[in-house]
């Protein structure tokens, strides 16, 4: 029965609904404009266009995203399979429009089936708002993992919540960062569906009752004080080929009651409405910090809140099924990314031992089963923790129960290093040591049956550092797995003039076994390639010079070296070392303006935390140095500086495929990973780099040769804090670095406010936390062997052609194939 009904629904709708060729298409996109849009083309906006155009790809993804859901249900019956949950405060996927069309293998059809009807694709793709549900790296990952748990056919959810405002829009003005809400729902979102029917409830705050049940037994009642309304919406994240169609479920807040009606009756209309406004505050905004604010009660909420509709409804999907919550660890795996949402150790022993009557030991097995967590930093102050009385303020139960698991797990220690009181408290899940935290690290280790960091080097330092007492307690635990990308995304939808080269000599099968791109090495030195190669790059840079000029205003050359910098402000990323770098080639430009230098077009992008002060400072300077620099007759047609506004996912994808070079130079020992560096290096851009996060495997893929090392090694940069470093000592012998640090001092880039910048200078000279000054000499060197390879046209080709046959293992379909292997113990299917 249930077949004939699948039969004869898809029969009635076929074509309309499913059909690929450019008429079906056409006619559907039609059909779509009238009937979900209600416009007919004479009177449609862009945006009409656009929303007709996703519900027609919407409707091809449907059939897929339906004989999923059944195919799961089919194998859940047999037990058969083990899904995936991946925990996310944060998800950034990007438009979804130009990759399901990659994905659903209809983007040519698509294309001619708009020209049919006199519009372009690549403007109706153009019209998506982006979902900016995440402040960068970690949010990415999370979303290239979804795109790779699909295309390898791993069963997956992504859990997360649906904020109404998004990661802010970035405008400069005056060269300073200005913060715009991002409105990202206002058109209409056509890539969602609500499921209301399956809301869970969110209990909050109040207090705890512990009572005997009928049996004898003492249990636990949590009397909250309020109660809030999670509402799933659901995104189709469907994989390369079509394979299969995964779900990303994120949660919006709502009231219990749309109306308190006893108020409303009593004409207290705006108390009514009080409490609706209070529970859907919890999912309005992202925060946008890219580090804990320690202490915020909303982002504590926002945690939990997420985490407790998730584990409800994994729950609840078991029970549909038939299985007992007790079998919970063999349906699911759930990985934690990052801490955020690592309350989940306790909510899920809550919900096991206060609402399933699983006994504490069986409970805590399964927990310990199910969760894994990742690592995504080792910046200590990015370190989550929760003052003791907050957390039990809003979370009366779960502090009992951190403290329970405290007290067994403190025991255990106290067993291993017997009367090593120091080792206990370092280990605690509480910090006593001043005011009282949990920390929500120490949670995750001990709740978890496996950890890991995002690059070798960055899981070594957990090993010998930030984790090291836990890897004493448990080494079994801690594993590496390396970060990647997806190149579905990153190299075929962003860069179709390479992706088409490369697919015309060695075939398309790299786009899902990225290691074939090694087939490209031979083709490394044959001159014919190469000059297609860079025409390649010649015309990705020819587009970015267009956005550059109708971003920013600033003409730049598309025949110079194009240094790109894009990520995240953050001193440690050190894009003022940058800044250094250039104001030294302009000092020696003017110094000696006959001089031959290899003209250079500096390209930023990022945001800044909007109370990080001194990130926003350096873009300041960033856009001053570009003021000056781009205006003087002496330095015209050798160097510019441009300030991209508003870098997301969508400029990404239009600026990695242009970059010559790949600026990636933290200081050693700050990076966890890095993803943008894979993203250059895919597209065919040399790195300038430190050995951090993942350049060095990038650089160990790619050889020595082909990458641009420069700078302190982690070691080398912890013996010299311990000999204590004085950056004036840099300052005082190295003329150059004196020149460019007196040249922003003296206000010569600020129209002679010698005020402005004075906050950043004097960090550098007194402190100067992420040795800059120490680097600056190795790294304008470095520099200058970069331009002098640049001269090399050939040569620098070649180079950036092993480059990308070289990094087959920065592919997210490796680093989750390791996470299935490792540290889930699942199968695709
Ligand atoms: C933010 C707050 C607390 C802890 C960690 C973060 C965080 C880390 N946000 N983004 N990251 C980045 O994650 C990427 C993916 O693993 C890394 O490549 C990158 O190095 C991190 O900075």
């Amino acid at each position: 029965m249930e077949n004939q009904d699948e039969v004869s629904t898809g029969e009635k709708c076929r074509n309309i609904r499913t059909g690929s060729s450019p008429d079906d298409i056409a006619q559907a996109f039609l059909d779509n404009l009238y009937y979900a849009q209600g416009r007919i083309p004479v009177l449609a906006t862009r945006n009409d266009l656009y929303m007709a155009l996703a519900y027609t790809v919407r409707d091809r993804l449907a059939a897929r995203w339906v004989a999923q859901m059944q195919q799961f249900r089919r194998a859940e019956l047999k037990k058969s399979i083990k899904v995936v949950c991946y925990l996310s405060a944060e998800f950034l996927p990007g438009p979804h429009l130009g990759n399901n069309l990659l994905n659903l293998g209809i983007y040519d059809e698509t294309r001619q089936a708009m020209e049919q009807l006199g519009y372009n694709l690549e403007e109706l793709i153009d019209q998506e708002t982006e979902p900016g549900l995440g402040n960068g790296g970690l949010g990415r990952l999370a979303s290239c993992f979804m795109d790779s748990l699909s295309t390898i056919v791993v069963p997956a959810f992504g859990y997360g919540i649906r904020y109404e405002f998004g990661i802010f829009d970035q405008e400069i003005r005056d060269g300073w960062q200005v913060e715009i809400t991002d409105k990202w729902l206002k058109l209409g979102n056509p890539w969602e569906m609500p499921l209301p029917e399956l809301c869970q409830e969110v209990k909050l705050g109040g207090h705890t009752e512990h009572y005997q049940d009928g049996q004898g037994r003492s249990r636990v009642r949590w009397i909250p004080a309020g109660v809030v309304e999670g509402i799933p919406y659901d995104t189709p994240i469907l994989g390369y080929g079509g394979n299969i169609c995964n779900t990303l479920r994120l949660w919006k807040a709502e009231a219990v009651e749309s109306f308190d009606f006893q108020d409303f009756n009593v004409g207290n209309y705006y108390a009514a409405v009080e409490e609706k406004v209070k529970s859907e505050t919890i999912t309005k905004v992202l925060y946008p910090n890219d580090e804990p604010e320690i202490g915020k009660m909303l982002r504590l909420i926002q945690e939990y809140f997420f985490v407790s509709c998730s584990l409800q409804d994994m729950i609840r999907i078991g029970k549909m099924l038939g299985n007992s919550p007790e079998c919970f660890d063999q349906r699911y795996v759930a990985q934690l990314n990052d801490t955020h949402p690592s309350i989940a150790v306790a909510e899920l022993m809550r919900l096991l031992v206060d609402e399933h009557d699983v006994a504490w030991e069986k409970a805590w097995e399964i927990t310990q089963n199910t969760f894994g967590y990742t690592n995504h930093t080792l910046l200590p102050e990015a370190l989550e923790k929760w003052p003791v009385e907050l957390f039990g303020q809003i979370l009366p139960r779960h502090l009992e129960i951190v403290y329970e698991i405290n007290r067994r797990f403190l025991d255990q220690v106290r067993l291993a290093f017997p009367g090593d009181e120091e080792q206990a408290a370092r280990l605690s899940l509480i910090d006593e040591s001043g005011c009282r935290y949990v920390r929500m690290a120490h949670l995750a280790c001990v709740g978890c049956h496996a950890v890991n960091g995002v690059a070798k080097l960055h899981s070594e330092l957990l090993k010998s550092e930030v984790l090291r007492d836990f890897h004493e307690m448990f080494p079994e635990k801690f594993h590496n797995v390396t970060n990647g990308v997806t190149p579905r995304r990153w190299m075929a939808l962003s860069n179709p003039r390479l992706a088409a080269l490369i697919s015309g000599v060695i075939g398309d099968g790299w786009i899902t076994q990225l290691d074939e791109l090694r087939k490209l090495e031979p083709f490394a030195d044959d001159p014919a390639f190469q000059e297609k190669w860079r025409r390649v790059k010649r015309e990705n840079k020819n587009d970015l010079a267009t956005l550059i000029l109708n971003r920013t205003g600033v003409a730049v050359d598309p025949d110079s070296l194009f240094d790109i910098q894009v990520k995240r402000l953050h001193e440690y990323k050190r894009q003022h070392l940058n800044v250094l770098h250039i104001i030294t080639l302009y000092a020696r430009l003017k110094r000696y303006p006959a001089s031959d230098c290899v003209p250079r077009t500096f390209v930023f992008g990022g945001k800044a935390a909007p109370g990080y002060a001194m990130a926003k400072l350096i873009i300041k300077l960033i856009n001053s140095v570009a003021g000056v620099v781009n205006t003087d007759p002496d330095i015209r047609g050798r160097l510019n500086v441009a300030f991209l506004p508003d870098f997301n996912v969508k400029t990404g994808q239009q600026v990695y495929p242009a970059a010559d070079l790949s600026e990636q130079i933290s200081l050693a020992g700050e990076e966890a990973s890095g993803t943008g560096n894979m993203k250059f290096s895919m597209n065919g851009a040399l790195t300038i780099g430190t050995l951090d996060g993942a350049n060095v495997e990038i650089r160990e893929e790619v050889g020595a040769e082909n990458f641009f090392l420069f700078g302190l090694k982690v070691d080398e940069v912890e013996e010299l804090k311990a000999r204590g470093y004085d950056p004036r000592k840099y300052y005082d012998s190295n003329p150059a670095l004196r020149e460019a640090i007196d040249l922003i001092r003296s206000g010569h880039f600020s129209g002679g406010n010698a005020q402005l910048f004075a906050p950043l200078v004097d960090l550098l000279m007194q402190r100067d936390n992420y040795m800059l000054f120490a680097d600056y000499q190795p790294y304008i060197d470095c520099q200058d062997r970069v331009s002098a390879a640049f001269r090399d046209q050939q040569n620098w080709t070649r180079m950036s052609i092993l480059n990308v046959a070289r990094m087959g293992k920065f592919s997210s379909d490796r680093a989750v194939r390791e996470y299935c292997d490792m540290i889930w113990k699942v199968q695709p299917v």
